[in-house]
């Protein structure tokens, strides 16, 4: 069967299980959106902005496991996706991302809306192809999704030159191909495995560390298997966080420069890491040679390059978690570590590091457990970058699987409304909240449109303190209070909801905060609140940045003093 370059990548994304594109057209992909009516089972959202294309994709592949598809034209729609592309990157999402590229006679003339994608992107893809002829379109799609979704996923980009979309080729998609190189490693080393199993078998104080890993492996039974047989307590990272149920005795929450203090001090008494699925980012680790000084540590992960990548490991295990885990358990013995979990206890009562003190003001704190207790926990909370993204963390109990999304690794302020867009095309029948900052949230603003076209029944919170509030905040501590650029004006945000047709309330007391929230949930469609919360109001506990995770600052109108007073050398 002969086909164009633009029916074989349609065709290959409904062989692939694609249902939703998110993206924008121009003169290099018009080929390929004009060949959009012949596969009506394909949805097309039209965004604000490439950059959104790519966070709206990376959100739906977070929330359904799948792997999620944009589209940008070529040139200045390409370059825009770059942003979203290197976040999925650091955060091990799905994608598969379509560019336009101008028409093969052109490349390499610096012809009307030429860029060097590939080159651009190579090192923020698992993988990157510019095709040259339309009878290698097939193979290359194939390879792609497959590529994006197996071992650790990322994204992959194809750059597709116009003509090549219009070209006629014969047409069979590849049942089978070979990726000589790629063969990601699922089982873990059964050596390795029983090492493990004995150092954790003989461990007066281990800790586990759980990361994002977890929730791609969905291997969320196993890991409560192995805390429950052992009496292991669970600490997470920010992307690990609705790994583990946060209400369950053996959580402890996440560790790291915003993480809970319990949590922080167990990782520096611990003997044994048990780090599964996480990779060691330095605001997890913070000092990282001061890092679990106690402690031998076992490192589970699919992607070979992160062993050793930043400490030292005893027992690397490279492999998927989920496969691993159910290996890992048969070899543990039921134990309990009762001494250890009252000291975490203790911990946990000297420092309750999510306590709300009494406030005249808005405190976000308290916004972030109004909304908890509205959806009963039930809700997908998807957060902008800053401090607002730290209280969604904090605040808020994630007892059900994967329902934070948060960008993490890049740590990308315009991540949340589009983000939510995509979730909630994955997830329809899931309330999703967008918690946002005031910066992160003007920097895709124009997402509401998308979301009014799409009739999208997203909530929106901005905790609008008028200010880049982190940055303020390390201004406040590090920088003798010189604010520098954090100030931030913005709009009248229910006017611009509005303006989109988009309901909305601005709450600026605390008594008004439970009512607007149920307002927001009673409406069928999307709804906005824009949150006046207390400008200078700061995340505790913190670890200031170059200080190991126990040199930790506490919330101060509590305590006064930095605790515990440690010297930095
Ligand atoms: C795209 C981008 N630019 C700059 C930064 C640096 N940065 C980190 S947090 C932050 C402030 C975020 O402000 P806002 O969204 O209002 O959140 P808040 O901290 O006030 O809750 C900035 C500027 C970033 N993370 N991402
Ligand atoms: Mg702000």
């Amino acid at each position: 069967m002969k086909m164009t370059g633009a029916q074989i990548i349609l065709d290959g994304f409904v062989k692939e299980g694609v249902e939703v594109i998110f993206g924008i057209l121009g003169g290099a992909v018009l080929p390929l959106y004009d060949t959009f009516p012949q596969y009506p089972q394909l949805h097309h959202i039209l965004v604000r902005h490439e950059q959104c294309a790519a966070h709206a994709a990376d959100g739906y592949a977070r929330v359904t496991g799948k792997v999620g598809v944009c589209i940008a034209t070529s040139g200045p729609g390409a370059t825009n996706l770059v942003t979203g592309i290197a976040n999925a990157h650091l955060d091990s999402s799905p994608m598969v991302a379509i560019t336009g590229q101008v028409a093969r006679p052109f490349i390499g003339k610096d012809a009307f809306q030429e860029t060097d994608i590939t080159g651009i992107t190579l090192p923020i893809t698992k993988h990157n192809y510019l095709v040259r002829d339309a009878g290698s379109l097939a193979r290359v799609v194939r390879e792609a999704f497959y590529l994006a979704r197996t071992g650790r996923p990322g994204p992959v980009l194809i750059d597709v030159p116009r003509d090549v979309f219009m070209e006629q080729v014969e047409y069979h998609y590849p049942s089978k191909f070979d990726l000589p190189s790629y063969k990601p490693t699922l089982q873990g080393h059964p050596a390795q495995i029983k090492k493990a199993a004995r150092l954790i078998n003989e461990a007066q104080q281990p800790i586990i560390i759980a990361g994002r890993g977890v929730i791609i492996s969905q291997a969320y039974a196993e890991l409560k298997e192995l805390a429950e047989r052992a009496q292991i307590p669970v600490i997470t990272t920010l992307l690990g966080i609705s790994c583990f149920p946060e209400s369950h005795v053996l959580s402890y929450g996440m560790l790291g420069m915003h993480g809970m203090a319990s949590a922080n001090l167990a990782v520096d008494a611990t003997d044994l890491v048990i780090a599964i699925g996480m990779r060691f980012d330095d605001r997890a680790t913070a000092k990282v040679s001061a890092f679990a000084p106690r402690a031998r540590i076992i490192h589970i992960d699919i992607d070979p390059a992160e062993i050793g990548k930043n400490v030292r490991v005893d027992v690397p295990i490279v492999g998927d978690v989920k496969t691993v885990l159910k290996e890992l358990n048969k070899q543990t013995t039921t134990t309990d570590h009762i001494e250890w979990l009252e000291q975490l206890e203790e911990w946990r009562r000297q420092h309750p590091s999510t306590d709300i003190r009494d406030s005249q003001g808005l405190l976000p704190q308290f916004v972030v457990r109004k909304i908890y207790e509205a959806t009963a926990g039930e809700a997908t909370i998807v957060t902008g970058v800053g401090q607002n993204q730290m209280w969604a963390a904090q605040y808020y109990w994630y007892d059900k699987p994967n329902t934070l999304i948060s960008s993490g690794g890049l740590g990308t302020m315009g991540f949340g409304l589009p983000a939510s867009i995509g979730v909630k095309v994955g997830r329809p029948d899931s309330t999703v909240w967008c918690i946002d900052g005031d910066g992160s949230f003007q920097m895709t603003i124009q997402e509401l449109a998308t979301i009014q076209q799409e009739r999208l029944a997203i909530k929106i919170a901005i905790m609008n303190n008028g200010y880049l509030g982190m940055v303020r905040q390390w201004q406040e501590l590090f920088y003798e209070r010189r604010y520098v650029a954090t100030p931030l004006s913005g709009p009248n945000y229910v006017k611009v909801a509005d303006a989109y047709g988009i309901p909305g309330l601005r709450v600026t007391r605390k008594e008004d905060v439970v009512p607007a929230i149920e307002q927001a949930m009673a409406e069928p469609g999307p709804f906005l609140i824009d949150f006046a919360i207390e400008p200078e109001e700061n995340v505790y506990p913190m670890v200031p940045p170059g200080a190991s995770l126990v040199e930790l600052m506490e919330e101060p109108k509590k305590e006064e003093a930095i605790w515990p007073q440690r010297s930095t050398p």
